[in-house]
């Protein structure tokens, strides 16, 4: 059994703690450049890293499901053949990690967000989302920043399944925020009135994630 690799989740907490790679310190975000398309800190890396908590977790396809509940309408679980009937789309987006690395033009494959709204028809009390994943992991966002066309629960990249170590069979992209918030291996969505922080988020990372603000780490 793999265990959470205790040394990596240290060494990030302490970079938060140290707010580590801030450019523009004492900026004001609303003056910080935004027209570059690589956000300010990041570097472009050729491939694809692999960052996690260090527990890989397999569920055969047969035994996988994926619960959307909480504060909507229509709570449903989608087992595999449940997901691969939701309509399917593509979408190209970059990817920006925290820890300064960032990848462009992803091919993505999966269940549109926006889809899966229509499904569950979230009550209008609902403001945010929590989601967790198979290795125990958690992540939040406010439900608009979910509300988003390009954001998917991706089973395909670059037109290739998810391999396991990137979150197969199903993750989360949320490209317009660090990519610590989208949630591999995702096993529950949870729709509340309140958020609830995830494990970045309650180890000094920010709460809202914006690359171009560099909004990297919480106060
Ligand atoms: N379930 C789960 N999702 C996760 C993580 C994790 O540890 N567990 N790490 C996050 C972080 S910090 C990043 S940068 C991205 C990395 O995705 P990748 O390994 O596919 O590059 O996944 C995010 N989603
Ligand atoms: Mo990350």
């Amino acid at each position: 059994m793999e265990e959470t690799n205790e040394r990596l989740v240290n060494r990030k907490e302490a970079w938060a703690q140290a707010k580590r790679g801030l450019t523009e310190e004492g900026v004001p975000p609303d003056t910080r450049k935004r027209e570059s398309r690589l956000p300010p800190g990041q570097h472009i890396t050729k491939g694809w890293p692999v960052l996690d908590l260090g527990i890989h977790p397999t569920t055969s396809l047969s035994d996988w499901a994926l619960t959307i509940s909480g504060a909507v309408a229509q709570p449903v679980t989608w087992t595999w053949e449940d997901f691969l009937k939701q309509p399917q789309v593509t979408s190209l987006s970059d990817f920006h990690c925290v820890t300064t690395w960032s990848t462009f033009d992803n091919h993505w494959e999966g269940v549109s967000f926006r889809h899966l709204l229509s499904v569950v028809r979230p009550l209008s009390a609902a403001r945010f989302v929590l989601f967790s994943s198979y290795d125990g992991y958690t992540t939040n966002l406010p439900l608009e920043a979910c509300d988003d066309e390009d954001v998917l629960l991706t089973c395909k990249w670059n037109a290739e399944p998810l391999t396991k170590e990137h979150g197969g069979p199903v993750r989360v992209i949320v490209p317009k925020r660090y990519a610590w918030k989208g949630a591999k291996w995702v096993k529950e969505i949870t729709f509340a009135e309140r958020d609830k922080p995830g494990f970045w988020e309650v180890r000094g990372y920010s709460n809202t994630a914006l690359p171009w603000e560099e909004d990297r780490y919480g106060y």
